[in-house]
């Protein structure tokens, strides 16, 4: 089974992950994982710290001569901002005079953190559930990226909204079956607010900017896609194992998400079901579906479509005009406290999701096809996909 863990404060001296389970001779280079961190940090609407870092991986072991050798993959990335914070976040302590933070902000990890853990410091909640820990989780994410590419598995994303503006749907991703998610992804990638449409990318920009000035922020929809899934990853033997709760738990739990779909999602529940399933038809032979509105998968198992994931994140709960809260200190309603953070963080989400997706596909790649080095696995999987055909008919047949 593959693992990660992450560690690391947002202000602290790094973040660091350890990555395990890997099999053995995965090509990966640390520009491949440096690419992916970089496209997290962009994105229009972001703060100052985007300014002040640029994220880099620095690998300690796991891999020899740019492959996996099959042993836990370790990585930092060093916060540059840690230099103005040496002493605020001193792990020896000091006499140093600094002031408590007392001020939780509404929608932030402030409050329910401190009352939690019994901190005197709203700061402790604020630097492990700020939204910078999603570094390392690129980073961790980006070795089962990198796994999934030998196997022709691609993952991708689009932003669908941004403050209730909606991109036109160039894309219906449940009615073609053909998705060529890396060009799909590569334009987003080039739009800084990461839609497909250039008409809407300039009203959201402007949207975005009237938040800025009104010291507001801003929510959004997006879309992951990913492509070239076998068919059987999952399982509904059992709640635990089921691939589209895998995947709805590791999106929700990127900070400020709030709603997950998976196919056409709650658009599904207002429809007769003759409008709803996928028919089951043969093309060239070969066992497909006439349209994609389950988002490739059915009864928790992966069908061989593409797998299509929505999700929902919140404004950023950081305001600039902030709204009421109480000062636990004094004990009376305030204004919240401001600091400094990202007006819009939509694009650099889709891009987290993606990543925790390429996660839970890889394990659940690696719990069917698992083998200690990536030719053990590769024969596993072409043995699979190699009869599939030949099992249904000899099954069948009798
Ligand atoms: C982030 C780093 C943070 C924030 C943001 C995401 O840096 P700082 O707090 O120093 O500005 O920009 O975090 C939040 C939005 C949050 O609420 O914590 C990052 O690296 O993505």
């Amino acid at each position: 089974m593959i693992e990660f863990q992450t560690a690391g404060e947002s202000h602290g001296k790094g973040l660091v992950t350890i990555v395990s389970g890997f099999p053995s001779n995965l090509k990966i280079l640390p520009a491949y994982i440096n690419q992916q961190l970089k496209r997290r940090q962009s994105g229009y609407g972001r703060g100052l710290r985007m300014k002040i870092e640029s994220d880099q991986v620095e690998i300690i072991s796991g891999i020899r001569f740019a492959k996996t050798i099959g042993s836990p993959i370790s990585m930092i990335i060093w916060n540059n901002d840690w230099q103005n914070w040496k002493e605020i976040l001193s792990v020896e302590g000091s006499n140093y005079n600094y002031e408590k933070i007392s001020i939780p902000r509404p929608g932030h990890a402030d409050l329910v953190g401190s009352v939690k853990y019994n901190y005197d410091d709203i700061r402790n909640s604020i630097e492990r559930s700020s939204a910078r820990e999603t570094a390392a989780r690129v980073a961790a994410c980006t070795v089962a990226r990198r796994f999934l590419e030998e196997f022709g598995i691609y993952i991708g994303s689009y932003v669908e909204s941004i403050g209730g503006i909606y991109s036109k749907n160039t894309l219906d991703p449940f009615v073609t079956s053909k998705i060529n998610i890396k060009r799909i992804s590569n334009t987003a990638d080039e739009s800084p607010v990461r839609v497909l449409d250039k008409e809407h990318e300039e009203k959201i920009i402007r949207k975005i900017k009237s938040a800025k000035k009104k010291g507001d922020t801003l929510g959004g929809t997006f879309y992951v896609i990913a492509t070239g899934v076998p068919v059987g990853l999952g399982s509904f033997a059992s709640y635990n194992s089921r691939l589209d709760a895998d995947l709805s738990h590791a999106i929700m739990s990127i900070n400020a998400v709030k709603g997950v779909e998976i196919g056409d999602g709650f658009n599904l529940a207002n429809k007769f079901g003759s409008e709803v399933h996928d028919e089951i038809t043969l093309k060239n032979n070969q066992i497909t579906r006439s349209s994609n509105r389950a988002g490739g998968i059915e009864g928790g198992i992966s069908n061989g479509m593409p797998v299509i994931i929505r999700a929902a994140m919140k404004p950023i709960a950081t305001l600039m005009n902030p709204i009421s809260t109480i000062d636990l200190h004094k004990f009376k309603t305030v204004k919240a406290r401001r600091e400094r953070s990202d007006f819009v963080a939509v694009p650099a989400c889709s891009v987290i999701a993606e990543s925790m997706t390429a996660w839970v596909l890889a394990k659940r790649f690696l719990e069917k096809f698992g083998g200690d080095s990536i030719e053990e696995t590769r024969d596993n999987y072409n043995n699979y996909m190699n009869k599939i055909y030949s099992r249904l008919k000899k099954n069948f047949s009798k």
